[in-house]
């Protein structure tokens, strides 16, 4: 029996960056998941005439609480009777992965079930997005539209509860019949779709014979990626079982943060850092985000990670095969990317943080190759992010360059730096702030830029930084005409080789994190290889400091996370 329960709005139901993501314990409140989904399913379905003709796909990072919001989305979907549901294999499928079937099987979009990089467990964080029928995540019209929807909420559709979950760990098959008629439920494993997708994109003949002889180190820090590891790195492509390191999905991440950067993937830079490994690699609790390290533990930034692939693609048979058609990065990636730009004269775009705003670039088949700060790294075969496919990426810049030291990740990056100069880069997080401080900290330095009252010079450690540009950072979509505000401030120091961007991140699922994001270009050959990455980045981290007066409204002496 279909089921109509009468509901009340819960406040701050407002999907963030990616997704709404909250503690597990507001997920738990009866009718919260529910109102949620209604929500989305309203938008949605809104101008659907056939819904039993619409496929949803339904998966996500397997973390608390998916179990029981899998069986509720189904009960949900089949009482506003969508036709079929394509669900992941005990719930588990990688954010990449579900992008790729809902392309694969013209679904008409699907619901995600992650927080991403947030914590996981009984006391971290649940969440819930929705991506349309491109593959990507919802742009902000229709995530607006949902949030006014579950502001108006009244009532949601349900199945009697008393109806039996649906297997979903059988892969196969299934029917979910009820009084407005059935569902199919096809539950599926995506590994092999993926690693198929993956196989018309990279040589794995070329791979596999390099990985022969290369040590990996490949953490999934116990998120969604552990299968796709073991699948992709180990079978298919012969590394060793103990390459892949911390493969079991488990519901808590096994107690840890499931971010891959410095100090949440501490343990695998220290492995690293002594062990024989040529390449190491780490991936978020959904697989969209990685990071890459070298031998001895030498650190990729993400926006050089960006920048090396981008001047490498054709390295790749997919890129060589469909020609490279531009490059996009978010505002505050480093502008390495738009150095390779300049030299291929193609376009590189620059768009606010989200990889949201990638998709109509994608879809229009103005880029083949986007990036962010954020250890996000992917192309136009799919419209999220995709850590394993940088991955991959990666090993076949490696694979196809003479095999000697200069195919080392650390020497790629180093010929890179010299051939384009080097963007000195670094990121503070000042973690769970209090909302109102950092608000009103951002607000105050947005009326000194609007009303040109920043200082035109600031000294800091010997250097003079002549404030030359400042503005708060908004985007007009060149495909959709869409236009976003209030994106991050930015302040440009002489000529624009110095940068410092603050943003409020929207991601977090308590309190507020204040992003400082700092930029030093070195064009010259000898500093960019040689320079200190220290001397570049504190004094301009003085600077933004004082200019802000961080310290002054959230009380934080220092950053909780440095990238
Ligand atoms: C999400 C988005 C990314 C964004 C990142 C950081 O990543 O998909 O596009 O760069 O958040 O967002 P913020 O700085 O607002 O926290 P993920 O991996 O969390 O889905």
């Amino acid at each position: 029996m279909i089921k109509v329960v009468e509901t009340k709005p819960f406040e701050g139901q407002k999907p963030g960056t990616s997704g709404l993501r909250k503690p597990v314990q507001t997920f738990q409140q009866p009718g919260y998941l529910e109102n949620f989904i209604q929500s989305i399913l309203d938008v949605s379905l809104a101008d659907v005439k056939n819904r039993n003709a619409v496929q949803l796909v339904v998966g996500g990072d397997g973390r608390y609480y998916s179990s029981q919001a899998i069986q509720t989305i189904i009960s949900m979907c089949a009482a506003n009777e969508v036709g079929h549901l394509i669900v992941a294999h005990n719930g588990i499928m990688s954010t990449p992965a579900i992008s790729a079937v809902i392309r694969a099987r013209n679904a008409h979009g699907g619901i995600i079930l992650t927080a991403s990089h947030n914590p996981g467990g009984i006391n971290g964080d649940f969440g819930v997005k929705y991506n349309c029928a491109n593959g990507g995540p919802a742009p902000d019209q229709v995530t607006n539209e949902i949030y006014a929807r579950s502001k108006q909420i009244k009532q949601y559709k349900r199945l009697d509860p008393s109806m039996p979950d649906v297997d979903v760990g059988r892969i196969g098959q299934h029917v979910v019949k009820h009084s407005g008629g059935e569902m199919m439920v096809d539950v599926v494993d995506s590994v092999d779709m993926y690693l198929n997708l993956l196989k018309a994109i990279f040589d794995f003949e070329l791979l596999r014979k390099f990985v022969s002889s290369k040590r990996l180190l490949i953490d999934a820090m116990n998120g969604v990626m552990g299968p796709y590891v073991r699948r992709i790195i180990v079978q298919e492509l012969g590394a060793s079982a103990d390459a892949a390191i911390r493969c079991d999905p488990l519901p808590d991440f096994g107690g840890h943060h499931p971010d891959p950067n410095l100090t949440y993937a501490a343990d695998l830079v220290d492995k690293m850092r002594n062990g024989p490994y040529d390449l190491g690699a780490a991936f978020d609790g959904d697989g969209d985000r990685n990071m890459i390290l070298g031998a001895k533990g030498f650190f990729v930034t993400p926006s050089d990670s960006l920048a090396v692939l981008g001047e490498n693609l054709e390295r790749i048979p997919y890129f060589r095969r469909d020609r490279v058609k531009g490059y996009a990065r978010s505002m505050p990636t480093s502008r390495a990317m738009d150095q390779v730009a300049k030299k291929t004269g193609l376009k590189c775009y620059e768009t606010p943080t989200g990889w949201k705003y990638f998709g109509s670039l994608l879809d229009a088949g103005l880029v083949s190759i986007c990036g962010e700060e954020s250890f996000g790294t992917g192309s136009d075969h799919i419209r999220e992010k995709d850590g394993l496919w940088a991955v991959l990426a990666w090993l076949s810049v490696m694979a196809t360059m003479p095999d000697d030291q200069s195919n080392s990740v650390e020497s790629i990056v180093r010929q890179h730096w010299r051939t384009y100069g080097r963007c000195y880069y670094c990121r503070y997080d000042y973690e769970n702030c209090d909302a109102r401080s950092c608000e009103t900290m951002m607000s105050t330095l947005a009326a000194k830029i609007a009303a040109n009252q920043l200082p035109k010079t600031i000294e800091s450690d010997g250097t003079t930084y002549h404030v030359d540009e400042a503005f708060n950072f908004g985007y007009t979509d060149p495909v959709s005409g869409e236009q976003a505000s209030n994106q991050g401030l930015v302040i440009q120091f002489n000529g624009g080789a110095s940068r410092v961007m603050f943003r409020l991140s929207g991601t977090g699922s308590t309190g507020a994190t204040v992003r400082l994001y700092i930029e030093q270009m070195e064009m010259d050959a000898e500093k960019a290889i040689n320079g200190n990455q220290e001397d570049y980045i504190r004094p301009l981290a003085k600077v933004a400091l004082q200019l802000s007066c961080l310290s002054e409204f959230t009380g934080r002496q220092q950053p909780t996370v440095i990238t």
